[in-house]
C-alpha cells in the first residue's frame, strides 16, 4: 500500500521530467485513488520542496479523510446494535465474526444474528465462526424472513443484556429499491425494541472504483455510519480507502487484513498514512 513511495523517491532525485510526471500520474491512477485526487496530489508534489513532500502530501491526504469518530457509537451499559451490510463476497460474514472476536477480546459480551437467510450456508458459516469464538448466534431457517431473525435476536440480546448485538445481512440485493425494502425492514424491526447504533458497510479493497460505486448505492439506500474495508492484504493499490472517505465523508472504522479471525482491527489513520510512504 505504499501508494506514494515512487512519487516521493522521484522528488528526491531533484529533477522530475514531464515524462516522469506522466508515468507517476498513471501509476497513481492505477491505485484506485481516482483521477481527481491524483491530480491534486501531483499539484501538491510539484509545488513543495522534496524535503517537505511527505509532510505536505500527508496533510493533504489527512484533510480528505473523514473527521467523524472512528470509535463505535453507543452508550455503556445498553445493548448496542450493529448492522453489517454490503455486496455478496465483500466479507460481511467474516467481518461480523472478526468484529465479535475483537469486541469479546476487549471485554465485551456479544450476540450474533444470522440474518442472511437466503443461503443455509451463510448461517452455517457464521455458526462455525461463532463456535470458535464462543459466542451465541440467533438464526432462522433457510428463506425465512431476515427481519424476523433480527427481531428474535434483539429480544435475546435484551434477555442476555449483552454489550453488542451484531447482525449479519444478505448481499443479494439486486436493485436499490430491493435494498431499501430489505434493510429498511430489518432496521425498523430492530427499532421497535431497541436502537440501531451502527450500520457498517463492508467494502472489498480489491474491487477499486467499483467498490466506491457500490458504497454510494448503500449510502443512498440506508443510513451507513461507517465502513469496514476488507482484503487490504490483497490490495496492492489501497487508494480506494482514501477515495471512499473523501467522497462520503464517512469514516472507515475497521479493516480486514486476511482470512483469519485475528486479521482485523480498528482503522488507525496515522498508521495508514505513514504506510502510504513506506
Ligand atoms: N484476504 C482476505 N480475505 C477475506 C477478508 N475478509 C473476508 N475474506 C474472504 O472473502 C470471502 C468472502 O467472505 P464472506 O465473509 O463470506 O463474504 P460475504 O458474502 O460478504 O458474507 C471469504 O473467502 C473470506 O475468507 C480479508 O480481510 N482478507
Ligand atoms: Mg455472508
Amino acid at each position: 500500500m505504499s501508494l506514494f513511495r515512487k512519487l516521493v523517491s522521484a522528488l528526491k532525485t531533484g529533477s522530475v521530467s514531464p515524462e516522469d510526471w506522466t508515468q507517476l500520474r498513471q501509476q497513481l491512477i492505477a491505485s484506485d485513488l481516482g483521477v481527481n485526487l491524483v491530480d491534486q496530489v501531483i499539484e501538491k508534489a510539484k509545488s513543495t520542496k522534496s524535503e517537505d513532500a511527505v509532510s505536505s502530501i500527508s496533510s493533504e491526504v489527512s484533510s480528505w479523510l473523514s473527521n467523524k469518530s472512528r470509535i463505535l457509537t453507543g452508550d455503556k451499559g445498553i445493548t448496542k446494535t450493529i448492522l453489517v451490510v454490503g455486496v455478496n463476497g465483500t466479507g460481511k460474514t467474516t467481518s461480523t465474526a472478526k468484529l465479535a472476536n475483537y469486541l469479546v477480546k476487549n471485554g465485551n459480551s456479544v450476540l450474533l444474528a444470522a440474518a442472511d437467510t437466503f443461503r443455509a450456508a451463510a448461517t452455517e458459516q457464521l455458526q462455525t465462526w461463532a463456535k470458535r469464538i464462543d459466542v451465541e448466534v440467533v438464526s432462522g431457517s433457510e428463506n425465512s424472513d431476515p427481519a424476523a431473525v433480527a427481531f428474535t435476536a434483539v429480544s435475546r440480546a435484551k434477555e442476555l443484556k449483552v454489550d453488542y448485538l451484531i447482525v449479519d445481512t444478505a448481499g443479494r440485493l439486486h436493485t436499490k429499491q430491493n435494498l431499501m425494502d430489505e434493510l429498511g425492514k430489518i432496521v425498523r424491526v430492530i427499532q421497535k425494541q431497541s436502537t440501531v447504533d451502527e450500520i457498517l458497510l463492508v467494502i472489498d479493497a480489491t474491487t477499486g472504483q467499483n467498490g466506491l460505486n457500490q458504497a454510494n448505492v448503500f449510502i443512498e439506500a440506508v443510513g451507513v455510519t461507517g465502513f469496514i474495508v476488507t482484503k487490504i492484504d490483497g490490495s496492492a493499490k489501497g487508494g480506494v480507502a482514501i477515495a471512499i472517505e473523501k467522497s462520503s465523508g464517512l469514516p472507515i472504522k475497521f479493516i480486514g487484513t486476511g482470512e483469519q479471525i485475528e486479521d482485523f482491527g480498528p482503522f488507525a489513520q496515522e498508521v495508514y498514512i505513514a504506510g502510504l510512504f513506506d
